[in-house]
């Protein structure tokens, strides 16, 4: 475990290390307030810091205040080295966020007794770190597929719209249900049931990117959510989504799915209006056959018409149907 002694006596600085250094620690030194500001701010770990209160500048009770100042980072634990053990110097210390003094002339082994003291606080505080991350993941995941659960891809989804509203900016959803999927479990097993569910998650999670959200909205239901994103892009990728878990199935068991593909129109007031919209083009999709992706703008790689013209057709009704609120059909085939 890294410590770090900032002190501008060299002599001091000296003696603390040596100590510090005996006790199995790795010692990062700092000749003054600002050197070791500079080594906390460039992100190397290190979890125990014995301070001098007295330097130029930038004391240690100063450098205490800045350290406590960073919310969300892992705990430091801070000793202040200091000559004065006056009441008043240890309650504006501690007030400051100090957790423990040294006092000059220090005793080595008390020195590194609370060091020791320190490391197991950090420890501790490092674990429940670890506790509390991991049943948050547990919280907003879903067990079989670790994709996000119903509620959390719901509060995302809620956070995008309000975001996409005000700034003006694209949101698109996928709206997807696995095809047949009863029958799947009735002719090779709940346990072959799972596994499609499982491979159609990592097929999501590899197609989108870093900041799309996708959850398992239900069953063999699945959200995805993405952010700047048109109606004919996400409509693209619900595309290229169906053939990759066709794919990825072909040589256990057939495998489609349904897409309702939609995005936020200026008319829609809550993010129900968006499910509403998505859901109601999946159901489409379901009456039309299964394995189809359905919106507003045909899915291109679906069609046999020569793809470049009709492409050409949708992106001109697409831009010139932006500006109007109600939306013409699109022109047919
Ligand atoms: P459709 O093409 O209309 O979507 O038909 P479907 O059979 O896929 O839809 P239906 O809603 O009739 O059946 C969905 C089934 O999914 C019923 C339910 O038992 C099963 N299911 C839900 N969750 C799980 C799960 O976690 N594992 C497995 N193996 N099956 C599940
Ligand atoms: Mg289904
Ligand atoms: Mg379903």
């Amino acid at each position: 475990m890294k410590v770090l002694i900032a002190d501008d006596s060299k002599f001091q600085r000296q003696v603390l290390k040596n100590v510090i250094a005996d006790g199995g620690y790795e010692v990062i030194e700092a000749s003054t307030g600002e050197e070791a500001h500079e080594v906390l701010r460039s992100g190397d770990e290190i979890p125990i810091c014995l301070l001098d209160w007295q330097m130029p500048e930038l004391s240690g009770i100063d450098l205490a205040k800045m350290i406590r100042s960073k919310a969300n980072t892992p705990y430091k634990y801070l000793i202040l080295v200091t000559a004065s053990g006056t009441q008043s110097h240890l309650q504006e210390g501690f007030s400051a966020g100090v957790d423990d003094f040294v006092r000059k002339p220090f005793d080595p082994c008390e020195v590194l007794a609370r060091v020791r003291a320190g490391e197991r606080i950090v420890k501790l505080e490092s674990e429940l770190r670890a506790t509390a991350a991991a049943l948050q993941f547990q919280a907003d995941h879903d067990g079989l597929t670790k994709l996000l659960n119903r509620s959390a891809v719901m509060s995302g989804l809620e956070r995008e719209f309000l975001r996409a509203r005000r700034t003006h900016s694209e949101l698109s959803i996928v709206l997807g249900d696995i095809d047949h999927f009863k029958g799947i479990n009735d002719t090779y097993g709940h346990s072959e049931g799972d596994r499609v569910i499982t491979s159609v998650a990592s097929a999501i999670r590899d197609s989108i990117r870093p900041y799309d959200l996708a959850g398992r909205y239900g069953g063999e239901e699945f959200l995805i959510v993405l952010p700047g994103c048109s109606e004919i892009a996400a409509t693209e990728k619900a595309d290229r989504l169906k053939y990759l878990i066709q794919e990825r199935n072909e040589d256990q068991t057939t495998v489609t799915m349904s897409f309702g593909v939609c995005d936020l129109r200026p008319e829609m007031i809550t993010i129900h209006d968006l499910l509403c919209a998505a859901d109601s083009l999946l159901y489409t999709a379901k009456r039309a056959g299964r394995n189809r992706v359905e919106s507003r703008v045909p899915s291109v790689k679906n069609e046999t018409l020569e793809t470049n013209q009709r492409l050409a057709v949708v992106l001109e009704w697409h831009l010139h149907s932006r500006s109007e609120s109600d939306r013409e059909p699109l022109p047919p085939y």
